[in-house]
């Protein structure tokens, strides 16, 4: 049998961030002996993970991250909620109109590591889409159907902001948005975040955004990708419009250098015949993935690993 002897610790630094807690409450709870500890040569504190990991399982910390305990995948998969059973929660709660159940099941799934973009595709997105098969068989009334929409934004909103704080300065910009007549807010709001959590600057200009807005968007904030969540065209005049106004707007993309990232549910096969892209989509995996060939952000610094005593 093979024994793992190298210890995985962490400093005092990543563990009060993972824990949510200031680095004198992390030192006291030491010193207090609520967090086992040991001492470097050099005096310095050093934390097993687990401990750290053990300690927030205990504890009622409502500001909880442990991806600042900085395993591979820079989040901790053991605790990773699964997205199919999250889908089944978060619809419950959303039917029902649960503002605190559904805002705590998304927090925390992100928390417990689950990244954006599987938050999206196998969470929010199932979720959304049996509300929408409720509405469209009348078990429910468009009065639901909207709550839901607005209880997942407002809650999207507040985790963007978390997402923009733990951002580093120097990162490359995207732009995106809905085309015209598409009043969908989930799917450009996620693709947003995504990014972000990819490392990228990421300006999401809603719904119904005009392609010559978009076009200026090129022209005055250069950035390298324009992505775009096409989720509902009604009509062949729509379509027809719509495919219009996305050429001029690619053929100016690929003039600027910015490379055109475009998914949605609108975005079948027969609209993607006729038109160019630089990538297609059907989650929002793709869009990070495709995301992540263009820029790469450095890995998060793995502060405080003991020296070898
Ligand atoms: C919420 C909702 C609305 C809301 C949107 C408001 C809001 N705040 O967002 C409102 C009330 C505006 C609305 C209106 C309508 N809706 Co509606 N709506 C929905 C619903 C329930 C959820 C959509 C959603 O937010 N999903 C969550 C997101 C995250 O999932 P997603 O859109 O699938 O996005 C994923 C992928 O497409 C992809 N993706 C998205 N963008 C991008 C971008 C890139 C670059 C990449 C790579 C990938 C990617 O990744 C995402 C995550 O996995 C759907 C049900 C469903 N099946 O989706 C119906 C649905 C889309 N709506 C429908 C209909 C019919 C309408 C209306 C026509 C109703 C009416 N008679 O007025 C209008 C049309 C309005 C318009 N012009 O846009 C139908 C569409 C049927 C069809 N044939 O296409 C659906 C499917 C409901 C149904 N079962 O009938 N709707």
């Amino acid at each position: 049998m093979a024994f793992d002897l190298t210890p995985a610790y962490v400093s005092t630094n990543s563990a009060a961030k993972a824990l949510g807690v200031s680095v004198s409450t992390v030192k006291r709870w030491v010193d207090d002996g609520v967090l086992p500890a040991q001492k470097t040569a050099g005096g310095h504190r050093k934390l097993l993970r687990a401990d750290v990991r053990e300690l927030a399982r205990r504890g009622d910390l409502p500001h909880l991250d442990l991806s600042y305990l900085g395993d591979s995948a820079g989040r901790n998969r053991e605790a990773q909620p699964v997205p199919a059973e999250l889908a089944e929660q978060l619809y419950r709660a959303l039917h029902a109109g649960a503002v605190e159940r559904s805002r705590t099941l998304i927090h925390g799934a992100f928390r417990r590591g689950l990244s954006i973009e599987l938050l999206a595709d196998q969470a929010i997105r199932p979720a959304m889409e049996r509300i929408g098969r409720d509405w469209e068989k009348g078990r429910i009334d468009v009065m639901e159907e909207h709550r839901a929409s607005q209880i997942c934004a407002a809650t999207l909103y507040e985790l963007k902001a978390t997402l923009e704080q733990r951002a580093s300065k120097n990162r490359p910009l995207a732009i995106g948005g809905a085309p015209p007549m598409d009043l969908a807010v989930l799917p450009a709001l996620l693709a947003e975040m995504v990014l972000i959590d990819a490392g990228w600057d990421a300006i999401n200009l809603g719904s119904n955004t005009p392609f010559p807005s978009l076009a200026r968007a090129i022209t005055e904030l250069r950035p390298r990708l324009l992505w775009l969540s096409v989720c509902h065209l009604a009509n062949d005049r729509d379509f027809r419009d719509f495919i219009h106004g996305y050429r001029e707007l690619y053929q100016q993309a690929e003039k600027a250098g910015v490379a055109v990232a475009i998914g949605g549910r609108a975005v079948v096969e027969s609209l993607r015949a006729k038109i160019p892209y630089t990538t297609h989509g059907d989650g929002l995996s793709h869009l990070a993935a495709f995301a992540r060939t263009l820029h790469r952000p450095p890995s998060r610094p793995r502060r405080g690993r003991p020296c070898k005593t």
